[in-house]
């Protein structure tokens, strides 16, 4: 019997910020899903996982306060996911991938991929725990009905439709600044399940009361002059900064990080390569704080990639 990971994933090169770590040697599991068809804005974001790793091997990778560097930590990158062109083919797929790294243990890495691309990884994670806390980083909050018209499973919907096929998931938006009325009354009255935190601090008391978190990155939560390279970018948006920081303060304060993904980056409309080095970046100061929160640790690993490196 193969798994889904054996049966769908493609190895690639390069692997995100080079690391060579087997599978089972590692803490966390990338996966790139090459899935843009429920973008309402520019499509493109298929081609965000390979350009996100081939910008990676582009950045210095050494964490001088943690004398580690990303390359050699326990992240095994298991390639890309065929191109997925239905919704169906996405949860089938992808959530069958996502269904294999967790129940291994594991924690899992998702390039996407529009936004609705993290719906199965997240309905895989609830299915998973008790209770899981989801973590948005999004000009937007993606809950919409039907987005746009007669479309229920869209990037615009993720969120609400998470809400609907899940008991036990809790959503919390850092900063969203692009409401319709629609969602504003939907998270009205749904207080319990649905919260907006605009400080570090929140997110670290919300992280701390949730345990098991899931972050989810929609790139365009960072201003556009940061991230250009996006489907609907909207102005007057977060620094990159102030994201690391409450980034870094959700990672350091849950209990147990299940997952991370970063969604919508789109490099057809991107600027120099701007938006997919900014999202690989993200990543790799979630990596140093889940080094540094204990997270993960070194793979042992010792490849002829290590050696020349
Ligand atoms: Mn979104």
């Amino acid at each position: 019997m193969y798994g889904a990971l054996e049966l769908y994933s493609r190895s690639v090169s390069p692997k995100l910020f080079g690391n060579e770590c087997s599978f089972e040697e590692s803490a966390y599991v990338v996966v790139g899903a090459p899935f843009d068809s429920t973008a309402t804005g520019v499509p493109g974001q298929r081609f965000a996982p390979q350009r996100i790793r081939e910008v990676s091997v582009e950045l210095e990778t050494f964490l001088p306060d943690l004398q580690i560097d990303v390359e050699r930590l326990a992240v095994n990158d298991a390639g890309d996911l065929p191109v997925l062109t239905s919704v169906e083919a996405l949860i089938d797929i992808l959530g069958g991938v996502a269904r294999e790294v967790l129940s291994s243990g594991k924690g899992l890495i998702m390039l996407g991929g529009d936004h609705f691309s993290s719906f199965p990884v997240l309905v895989e994670a609830a299915g998973n725990v008790d209770e899981l806390g989801v973590l948005v980083f999004d000009a937007h909050l993606d809950l919409r009905d039907e987005y746009p018209v007669k479309c229920r499973y869209s990037h615009a919907t993720v969120f609400r439709r998470l809400i609907e096929q899940t008991k036990n998931v809790y959503i919390a938006y850092y900063k969203p600044r692009g409401w319709s009325s629609e969602e504003y009354e939907f998270m009205r009255q749904s207080p319990r399940k649905l919260a907006v935190l605009n400080t570090r601090e929140e997110v670290e008391s919300w992280v701390k009361e949730h345990r098991t978190v899931y972050v989810s990155i929609d790139i365009d939560a960072l201003d556009p002059a940061y991230a250009p390279g996006t489907g609907t970018p909207e102005p007057i948006g977060l620094a990159p900064r102030e994201l690391v920081d409450s980034l870094r303060a959700a990672v350091l304060g849950s209990e147990k990080l299940l997952g991370i993904d970063v969604v919508e980056v789109n490099p057809l409309v991107d600027v120099n390569n701007l938006t997919s080095r900014v999202a690989a970046k993200i990543l790799l100061e979630a990596l140093a704080a889940m080094y540094e929160a204990r997270k993960i640790g070194a793979c042992t690993r010792t490849s002829k990639h290590f050696l020349n490196g």
